[in-house]
């Protein structure tokens, strides 16, 4: 593993009240993923306060992410490799499994690892100048931070290996045509999109949040019978929580906000 003394300011945290804001901070190096950085985005999410409601992550510079350091992939033999791919595989379902959602803010490159990253994450705001690259076929390698397994059920398998066998780039609009990104937000507007978003997921019970980063992509993958057997449980689980009762009742009492058009 490298890690270096500077590792601790390699993913920045901030809280905003229930929001905790994690910023890769290599902007020099177009945030490009050392095992410093991976290692600082496993701790985080090992180690969320139970107070978090929500995460917001974003890039420090020009771009979100240039994918993994290839400045420390030529030091791996296979077996290396192959640790290597599992301790990303490791990290980033700590990413998606959190207790809490995670927001993406994405501008500039979003490239291999970096695009296998805000794969990982609930919901991605991209901004006018985010673009998305898999240049790991131009460079030899394959994807190792489970792109092959979370990219395909954004965009397909025929475009991710489009993007792999031809270099091709998704520009912010087709990203969010192909459905990499959920919103698509001008230039510098997307962190207050991202705060906005974050704040409307911590107003919400925290069961039903956990009930959808959890059971949602896990029934989605089940055959019918199983996942609407499972999909009654959560459902039973969730509207027992008294958290449910009381937002069922402030509506039926003409306390709560009525569904609008937005
Ligand atoms: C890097 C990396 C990196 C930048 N590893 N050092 N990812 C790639 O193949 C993408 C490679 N990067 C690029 O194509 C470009 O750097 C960018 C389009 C992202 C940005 O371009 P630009 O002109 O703004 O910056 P730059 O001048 O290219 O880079 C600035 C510095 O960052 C420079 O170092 P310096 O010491 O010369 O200043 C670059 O070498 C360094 N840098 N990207 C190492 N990726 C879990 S498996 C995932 C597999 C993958 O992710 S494969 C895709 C890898």
């Amino acid at each position: 593993m490298n890690t270096s003394p500077a590792d601790t300011e390699l993913l920045r945290a901030e809280r905003d009240g229930p929001i905790l804001h994690l910023r890769l901070n290599r902007p020099l190096k177009r945030n490009a993923v050392n095992d410093g950085l991976i290692l600082a985005i496993d701790r985080a999410f090992s180690a969320l306060s139970a107070d978090v409601r929500c995460v917001l992550l974003s890039g420090e510079g020009q771009h979100f992410c240039a994918g993994l350091d290839l400045s420390e992939l030529s030091e791996r033999g296979v077996y290396e490799g192959v640790l290597h791919s599992r301790m990303w595989h490791a990290t980033l379902d700590k990413l998606q499994y959190a207790p809490v959602p995670v927001v993406a803010v994405l501008h500039g490159a979003v490239i291999g690892g970096g695009l296998e990253i805000a794969a990982a994450a609930h919901i991605r705001v991209a901004e006018r100048s985010a673009y998305y690259g898999l240049p790991e076929g131009q460079r030899g390698i394959f994807v190792g931070g489970g792109g092959s397994m979370r990219l395909p059920r954004l965009m397909g398998v025929s475009r991710m290996g489009d993007m792999m066998l031809t270099g091709r780039v998704f520009d912010a609009e087709e990203g969010q045509q192909v459905g990499l990104s959920n919103y698509l937000v001008g230039e510098g507007e997307g962190l207050a999109r991202g705060l906005a978003l974050a704040q409307k997921i911590c107003g919400n019970a925290p069961l039903s949040n956990f009930s959808v980063i959890q059971a949602l992509p896990r029934i989605a993958e089940m055959a019918p019978s199983e996942g609407l057997f499972v999909e009654s449980l959560v459902a039973a689980i969730a509207q027992g929580d008294p958290a449910a009762k009381d937002r069922i009742r402030a509506f039926l009492e003409g306390r709560a906000a009525k569904v609008a058009k937005q």
